[in-house]
């Protein structure tokens, strides 16, 4: 049988590349904050991302940007999300829908009003009730490596590695997961992400994402969001985050190569049909070594 992720109320095929659409729900949001403040024109945005070949709607009310993140409280991240996943929930009931937040008052409202998925950027670091939350209600739950706080987590304030980054980052991802299995998280409704661009600078995001194996061989699925990244900028140039879509198509190719199976991107047309090249790519080249 092809493997799955368990998630509240069903399951996400891996049969081929997930592609979680990203639906930024913020003034701030470091590529397209502001685009989408309204439920209507967020709404709009999300039926165009699933059209577009997204599995997953990913909302969120919280940014992390590089460059000064303001924290917000539950009360206006909840104001901001909850009309948005209501309306994705009521005209596209197929559609499993996460909640990016640290919080676990916002992602208790959220799962209420029909998301299945929690992403939390800190892995449960920040807010410890989210774990026993997230069991409870069954939940899928994105456990993603950062150090630090909201306001400074994409910075480079917590990015001291000493000469081996990667196992750094599968050691404190590994443990993170543990933490949230002795929670009660089924171990199938877990993903982890290696945080690309979270207390890591260019090399480091590089790193982990060529040794994507060793995060693999934890046992869970493997997500990666790189899409329109700094370290993309760095290696191409392309200042504009929002024009960064051929450097993010390679990232994410170059991923699935590594191990992963998740894809969190602005620009879900690129991402569906490159990876779904690469992956019959793949699967015809492990046809021809058998
Ligand atoms: N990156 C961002 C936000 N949430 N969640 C996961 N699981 N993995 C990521 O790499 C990740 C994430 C940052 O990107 P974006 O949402 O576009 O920006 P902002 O934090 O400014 O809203």
């Amino acid at each position: 049988m092809a493997p799955e992720w368990r998630v509240r109320g069903g399951r996400v095929s891996l049969a081929r590349p997930v592609v979680v659409g990203i639906v930024n729900v913020t003034p701030d949001s470091f590529s397209d904050g502001g685009r989408f403040l309204s439920p209507e024109s967020a709404m709009a945005y999300a039926e165009r991302l699933v059209a577009e070949g997204a599995d997953v709607l990913d909302v969120g009310g919280e940014s992390t940007r590089p460059q000064g993140a303001r924290p917000v409280d539950a009360a206006e991240e909840r104001r901001r999300v909850l009309p948005v996943i209501e309306k994705i929930r009521r005209r596209l009931p197929d559609v499993p829908i996460s909640v990016d937040t640290v919080k676990a008052a916002t992602a208790a409202a959220a799962l209420d009003a029909g998301a299945s998925i929690v992403n939390d950027v800190s892995a449960f670091r920040l807010d410890p009730a989210l774990a026993e939350l997230c069991a409870e209600r069954g939940a899928g739950v994105i456990l993603m490596h950062s150090r630090g706080e909201v306001s400074d987590m994409a910075t480079f304030a917590h990015a001291e590695y000493g000469d081996d980054v990667t196992g750094a980052v599968v050691a404190e991802l590994g443990e993170a997961a543990r933490r949230a299995e002795r929670a009660g998280v089924a171990r199938e409704a877990i993903v982890v992400d290696p945080g690309i661009g979270f207390a890591k600078r260019g090399p480091h995001s590089l790193a982990v994402l060529g040794g994507l194996p060793r995060l693999v061989a934890l046992g869970y699925p493997v997500l990666v969001g790189v899409s329109r990244k700094r370290f993309i900028g760095e290696l191409t140039n392309v200042t504009e985050p929002a024009e960064r879509v051929y450097g993010t198509v390679g990232a994410n190719v170059a991923a699935l190569c590594r191990g992963a199976r998740l894809f969190r991107v602005h620009d879900v047309r690129a991402a569906r049909e490159s990876l779904d090249v690469a992956w019959a790519v793949l699967a015809a080249a492990r046809g021809v070594e058998r």
